[in-house]
């Protein structure tokens, strides 16, 4: 504790801050053009000059320690003149607002006016003006040179786009293309426009609309990190989103999307009443008639098939309160366990696996671990295009000089940040997996007294391992021995070390084997219940983990307990029985579809029908189900082809609950507008059908904190969270059992929950992918994701991310193009055993000879028509990774018709 004296008031402040920072914390606001208080000062523009008793001359309040017993002056007529003749200097160089724009005061212009600066004081020489990128305006001639902008893409997002061009006079800030923003390497995350004093960089939104009226603090509504933002309107409509200072997981950065991808919340083709599709025309009916009809349709279907003819799937994109109702409503009002959410296709191998290794089928660590680590292993996960926040943290902590290992087929973004990339063959995960594993103990690297303590199945896996040497896996995996030992070497013994995974190693037929094998390298080695460890799945949608946690899962109820365990306390407070049959999953149901023995399918919130595997096969057997009811924001391909009745939902912005991020965390989601239209949230939808059903009593739910409260005593492991608490600490990690309790960022650091508290290793042999290359379908597909376009593509698709990346493409070698005569920016076929798709060729080095990659996002693309059938031995989880095909030119007529 220091004790400093500001502006004459006695202040006691924590920490070792700077003076402008102390100042900060005691509600003193001392000016300043060019700090940010993400980036490390730099005392540049010395606008935050302030006088200190014992020194001659002002100081630089930004970086100037503040110390026990410090007299610190911020205002005097002297340091009023200072700054004000610095600001006029820095003002020659800003020309101010274009003639004709909207008047918007930048934070430079009202330091100008509190300064008494006037606007002919400032500069008239124009630089250059920049329309190019969508979603940032580059006005250079209102730059100042502060360097914010540079240092901020730098510092927080690592990707030095922003350069300084030329020296004295002559300096200019200019992308790193040395032309325009849309020609660089931007990756449009916006932290340069939310840095920039003076609005040399400007969202475009706010340029065409005004500045927002209002701002709300919510959860982004696409991926599993869940940054926090405030979203602002005017008039009822979202215009500009910019991200949360003290958010603990993001730390006042976003990405594009965000920050950006906002506008299909308005989009015209928005669909916000209900619709009932007769004679294969969609009309537009009043939720009472929509509700009628399904609860009719329902009611009918199981009497005569029984429940488990029908089928529901909650929404990854919806709340948890959503979800909890999703599963009720299935197992109170429908009878059966059919109900599940699309984890299924995604993590449910990571779940499967940690769950059955260490007890607990979620991340072990926080992302606030990753400063903390030495060495972090990331494993088939492209984190900076698809968890760019997470990302750019994992990236500047390579910079910084932690360890990097990166495990791709595909040479993604942080190669170039990796100490060792191993570059594997899709789908040989385990062998790979089973050599790391075997150098680590072959060079006795292991942990031999946490093993003793802590792990059970040691032998096992030596017995297992032994044969797998990196010379043995190599022409498996296609990795060079030498590099496996230096991977192995690197996370066994710069500790702590921690792993971050993704889909590379669970969308596979041995995903769950796969994660196994990653888990066992973690117990190994240690590497587990303490800071900067652990094995951390990067899990996708908003709310994956917590539309699974909360019960959208066949054989586990909320708080993802098994059925049986958990079924008691459910009937209490239900006052309801859980049925006993077995449910379906999603691919069961699907199955289930086929054979004629599911009948009806409510599907809230997920496009299966673009995004389920294969197809050709999903296809006429959702079509011949009597009742599709889809709850969405828009008609999906799910929809379109196959649906019978239309809900609408409203967005995250639209609506109160909770998000469950990808380490557990717990975090409020708040209204920022009303439900666009007639939407309703998606509980309040099951709420209506369950009261048309005869169960009305069973969902008295007049808001979503009704639904969390009842979410708490089902699920005392969360008990302790609750929506005051979430306000005043911005989420919390379960376990948090009670209202004293802080939550746990890290699991496992008293043993596991295991028989005899420990966890068990996992032995398992290598065994080849079940879609294998082989003639007549040569070569490997893997599909995957990229950062401007989100899974079905219904939100990202209604933006200008469109423009930043229009459709899916299909990478391809410089080798495999040549020789099939295929040239960059032509069309090409693409075969399976499963169907056939087109696609545009991208002649790339990221892929190697052999291998593709597509996206599949693009809906008039249907990637999925070409992936197979297989699926995780374990979780039934698709073979989305290895796909055989044939890759054909396509020859245009030479109208070009
Ligand atoms: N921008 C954007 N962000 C997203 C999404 C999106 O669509 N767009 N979707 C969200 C969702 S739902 C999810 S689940 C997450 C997914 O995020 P990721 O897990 O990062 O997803 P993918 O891009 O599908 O696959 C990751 C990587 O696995 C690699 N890979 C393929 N096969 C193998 C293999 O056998 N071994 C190894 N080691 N690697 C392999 C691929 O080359 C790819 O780089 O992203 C979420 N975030
Ligand atoms: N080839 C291939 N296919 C894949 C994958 C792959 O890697 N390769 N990855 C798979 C994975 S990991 C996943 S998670 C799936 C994702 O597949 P989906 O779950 O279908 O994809 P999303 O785009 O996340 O969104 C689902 C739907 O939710 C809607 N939505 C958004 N917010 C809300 C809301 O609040 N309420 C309601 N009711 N609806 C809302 C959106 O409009 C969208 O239609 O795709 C899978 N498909
Ligand atoms: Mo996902």
């Amino acid at each position: 504790m220091l004790r400093v004296t500001i502006d004459g008031t006695r202040h006691v402040v924590a920490g070792q801050p700077s003076i402008l920072d102390a100042a900060g914390s005691v509600g003193v606001e001392i000016p300043t053009v060019c700090h940010d208080p993400r980036l490390a000062p730099t005392g540049a523009c010395r606008v935050c000059l302030v006088h200190v008793d014992g020194s001659d001359r002002p100081v630089a309040a930004c970086t100037t320690p503040a110390t026990d017993g410090m007299v610190v002056v911020t205002e005097t007529p002297e340091l009023r003149r200072l700054r004000a003749d610095l600001l006029r200097m820095l003002a020659r160089e800003d020309a101010g607002p274009p003639a004709g724009s909207t008047p918007v005061d930048s934070a430079f212009d009202l330091l100008l006016h509190r300064h008494g600066v006037a606007s002919d004081e400032r500069s008239r020489h124009p630089r250059s003006v920049d329309v190019s990128h969508p979603y940032i305006a580059v006005d250079m001639d209102r730059c100042i040179l502060c360097f914010r902008c540079v240092r901020i893409c730098a510092d927080v997002q690592g990707q030095f786009t922003w350069r300084v061009w030329g020296r004295g006079a002559a300096t200019r800030i200019l992308p790193d293309s040395g032309t325009t923003l849309a020609e660089s390497s931007c990756v449009s995350c916006g932290a340069c426009v939310d840095t920039c004093p003076t609005t040399a960089l400007q969202d475009r939104t706010v340029r065409a609309t005004g500045p927002a009226t209002a701002w709300t603090r919510t959860v982004c509504p696409y991926c599993g990190v869940g940054c926090e933002l405030e979203v602002g309107t005017r008039d009822e409509r979202i215009v500009a989103a910019r991200p949360v200072l003290d958010a603990p997981v993001n730390k006042g950065h976003l990405c594009v999307k965000g920050r950006y991808a906002h506008a299909f919340v308005h989009a015209t083709d928005r669909v916000t009443s209900p619709m009932i599709r007769s004679r294969g025309h969609w009309e537009p009916v009043s939720w009472g008639e929509a509700i009628d009809h399904v609860a009719s349709e329902l009611r009918r279907i199981l009497d005569r098939h029984g429940p488990a003819s029908v089928g529901v799937l909650g929404s990854a994109r919806a709340t948890n309160e959503d979800n909890y109702v999703v599963q009720k409503f299935a197992r109170v009002v429908l009878g059966t366990n059919n109900v599940d959410s699309c984890a299924r296709v995604c993590h449910a191998p990571s779940a499967a696996a940690l769950g059955t290794m260490l007890g607990t089928g979620a991340s072990t660590n926080s992302f606030d671990d990753i400063e903390a680590a030495r060495t972090i292993l990331v494993f088939g996960a492209n984190v900076t295009e698809n968890h760019p926040v997470v990302g750019a943290r994992i990236a500047q902590a390579a910079m910084r000089g932690a360890g990097l290992v990166v495990v791709d087929p595909r040479a993604i973004d942080l190669v170039d940040h990796a100490d060792v990339y191993l570059r594997v063959r899709p789908g040989t995960n385990v062998a790979l997996l089973n050599a790391l594993a075997a150098v680590v103990l072959d060079e006795g690297l292991e942990d031999v007294e946490y093993l003793a303590r802590h792990v059970d199945g040691l032998d096992e896996l030596r017995a297992t391992v032994a044969g797998s040497t990196p010379e043995a896996v190599a022409p498996i995996c296609g990795v060079d021995p030498d590099d496996i030992r230096r991977a192995a070497r690197l996370y066994a013994t710069a500790k702590p070390a921690m792993s971050f995974h993704g889909l590379g190693i669970t969308e596979h037929r041995h995903g769950t084997d796969m994660v196994r094998c990653l888990v066992n390298l973690a117990l190994l080695t240690g590497n587990i219940g303490k800071p900067g460890t652990g094995v951390n799945p990067l899990r996708g949608q908003n709310n994956v983990q917590g539309a699974a946690h909360m019960g959208c899962e066949p054989h586990r109820l909320t708080g993802f307990v098994p059925l049986d365990e958990g079924r008691d306390r459910c009937e209490r407070v239900w006052g309801s029985p859980v049925p006993s049959a077995p449910g379906l999953d999603a691919v069961q149901m699907v199955d289930a579809a086929a054979r004629g023995d599911l009948h009806a399918l409510w599907v809230v919130g997920w496009d299966v029908l673009l995004t389920n595997p294969d197809t050709n096969r999903t296809r006429p057997a959702l079509a011949d189900l009597d009742l599709v009811v889809v709850q969405d924001l828009f008609l999906t391909e799910t929809a379109r082809d196959v649906g019978t009745v239309f809900i609408p939902a409203c967005s995250t912005y639209e609506r109160d609950g909770t998000f469950m991020n990808a380490e557990r965390r717990v975090q409020r989601v708040r209204a920022v507008i009303d439900p666009v239209g007639d939407s309703r949230p998606d509980w309040d939808a099951l709420r209506l059908a369950a009261g048309a059903m005869g169960h009305a009593a069973d969902f008295p739910y007049a808001s979503a904190a009704d639904i969390w409260e009842e979410i708490r005593r089902v699920w005392p492991v969360g008990a302790g969270i609750g929506y005051e608490r979430l306000d005043r600490e911005h989420g919390l990690q379960w376990p948090c059992p009670h209202d004293d309790h802080p939550g746990t960022t890290i699991l496992h650091a008293d043993g596991f929950a295991r028989p005899g508290g420990r966890a068990r290793l996992a032995s398992v042999p290598y065994r080849p992918p079940a879609d294998a290359p082989s003639e007549p379908y040569p070569l490997v597909l893997v599909t995957g994701r990229n950062l401007y376009a989100f899974n079905a593509g219904t939100m990202t698709g209604r933006t200008a991310n469109v423009t930043l990346r229009p459709t899916d493409t299909l990478e391809i070698s410089v080798d495999d193009a040549d020789r099939l005569g295929v040239v960059d920016g032509a069309a090409v076929r693409v075969t399976s055993r499963s169907g056939s798709i087109e696609l545009v060729a991208e002649v790339t080095d990221r892929v190697r000879p052999g291998e593709l990659f597509a996206t599949f996002n693009d809906a008039r693309r249907r990637v999925n028509r070409v992936t197979g059938p297989h699926g995780d031995e374990h979780t039934r989880t698709p073979e989305y990774k290895v796909t055989a095909v044939r890759v054909d030119a396509v020859r245009t007529s030479p109208t070009g018709a």
